[in-house]
């Protein structure tokens, strides 16, 4: 299993124009505000300081981009369904996903990242709507699941795998606290950037 050993930070950008060569195959990681999705990342790729964490919702307004190799990468997306945030600065962000998402290439997956406490909302319906319909992949992590007992996670995950019924959309149980569901996240990862049962990229 690749341990991701060379993982970097390559840049950061607040408009389509600053984005990294649309080259090789990347995985999103997509979800609410404080959802934990830069937590994921350094879970993943096992360097605790990669993404920024934080405990203020919304804080991560860029497109982050790691390169775990040449031409392969993971994408800490900006959260969304914080309603604090300026009407501007969302109008900004809806902007940017568009955009990204509209003409991304190289994205093959998203990694949609929900706290298991509220389980799938609208705008990760919208998420995960989005990547079906453009012929991407997409998994979802339950994260937090440390934070529930062992049944109310097990009623969780069975709901979110009964939505996705009928699609290819994975669910799983999530917790980097807790270390669960690391190892199967990261297959799912190497999964996508390899390009199992996909052509050649
Ligand atoms: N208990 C618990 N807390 C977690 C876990 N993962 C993340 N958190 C906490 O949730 C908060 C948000 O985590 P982030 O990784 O910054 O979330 P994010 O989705 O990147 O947030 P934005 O970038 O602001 O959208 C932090 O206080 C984390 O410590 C987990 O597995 N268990
Ligand atoms: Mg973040």
């Amino acid at each position: 299993m690749s341990t991701y050993a060379n993982v970097k930070f390559l840049t950061s950008a607040a408009s389509v124009g600053q984005l990294v060569a649309d080259t090789g195959r990347e995985v999103a990681f997509a979800g609410r505000s404080n959802a934990g999705k830069s937590t994921a990342i350094n879970a993943v790729t096992g360097r605790s300081g990669l993404a920024r964490v934080s405990r203020t919702p919304g804080r991560t307004q860029l497109i982050n981009f790691f390169e775990l190799a040449t031409d392969r990468r993971l994408v800490d997306l900006p959260g969304y369904g914080f309603a604090k945030v300026p009407a501007a600065v969302r109008d900004r962000w809806h902007e940017l996903m568009r955009d990204y998402f509209a003409r991304r290439e190289s994205l093959v997956g998203l990694l949609l990242i929900v706290d298991a406490r509220r389980g799938l909302g609208e705008l990760d319906r919208a998420m995960l709507n989005w990547a079906l319909g453009r012929g991407r992949r997409a998994h979802v992590l339950l994260s937090k699941a440390d934070k529930l007992g062992r049944q109310e996670a097990i009623r969780v995950l069975r709901a979110t795998q009964a939505e996705c019924a009928g699609t290819d959309i994975g669910a799983q149980l999530f917790s980097a606290h807790g270390r669960q569901g690391i190892d199967a996240a990261r297959d799912v990862l190497s999964q996508w950037l390899e390009g199992e049962g996909e052509g050649a990229a």
